[in-house]
């Protein structure tokens, strides 16, 4: 009897010792595959870091590139500058078409004949000119040195009544304080713009457009 329970507690024995053989086993191939896998994860973060890597220094040689072409870009902007200013200075050195009188680097002269403002207007166009625009006090004193009353000026209120502009598109308000007194007061039958001399001064006026005056031509050495 004692046999048989010996035997029977040697064979529960050998049981439980091929029981944590097998575990055993299952835990070492275990840990193999967790190692296998780790060495995969680190090569896989190395090649990750090498492209991070190679990214930045793309990244970085492109930025040097950019910079060195906005570099490139501002000096050619600036060489384009200077070449422009050079060659409106030189145009603005040339002298002005016989007959016409120079103000800094525009040329004046009277229309030949006296005609409507569309007339005079025509007259300047032929000659590569057009009705004046006086765009500045100093345009306006030097033209009012040696105009008399009742020349045409280059703006008009015939595309839109009351709204005044000048023949190169530009706004000319009814408040400016060129307008003689209370003018513009000629409503639709008066549309063009003439210069009157109220003593002492050269002021502005409306005037019907088929009135016949003298115009004042300007044109610009630069363009
Ligand atoms: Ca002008
Ligand atoms: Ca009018």
């Amino acid at each position: 009897m004692l046999i048989l329970v010996l035997l029977m507690l040697i064979n529960k024995s050998t049981l439980h010792v091929e029981l944590l053989h097998q575990r055993l086993k299952n835990m070492t191939e275990q840990h193999k595959t967790v190692l296998e896998k780790t060495v995969s994860m680190d090569r896989d973060t190395e090649q990750l870091l090498q492209r991070l890597k190679n990214v930045t220094e793309q990244h970085k040689t492109v930025l040097e590139k950019t910079i060195s072409m906005d570099r490139e870009m501002q000096q050619l902007l600036q060489r384009q500058k200077n070449v422009t200013e050079r060659r409106d200075s030189l145009l603005c050195k040339q002298d002005c078409a016989g007959g016409w009188y120079k103000f800094g680097c525009k040329c004046y002269s009277f229309t030949a004949w006296s005609g409507s403002w569309n007339k005079s207007r025509e007259f300047c166009v032929v000659h590569g000119a057009d009705l004046v625009v006086v765009d500045s006090k100093e345009e306006m004193d030097y033209i009012n040195r040696w105009l008399g009353g009742h020349i045409w000026l280059g703006a008009t209120d015939e595309a839109s009544e009351g709204m005044w502009r000048w023949v190169d598109g530009t706004v000319l308000s009814a408040a400016s304080p060129s307008w003689s007194g209370g003018k513009p007061d000629g409503g639709k039958d008066k549309n063009c713009l003439k210069s009157v001399w109220e003593r002492p001064n050269i002021e502005w006026t409306d005037e019907s457009c088929e009135d016949n005056r003298y115009g004042i031509c300007e044109y610009n050495l630069m363009k």
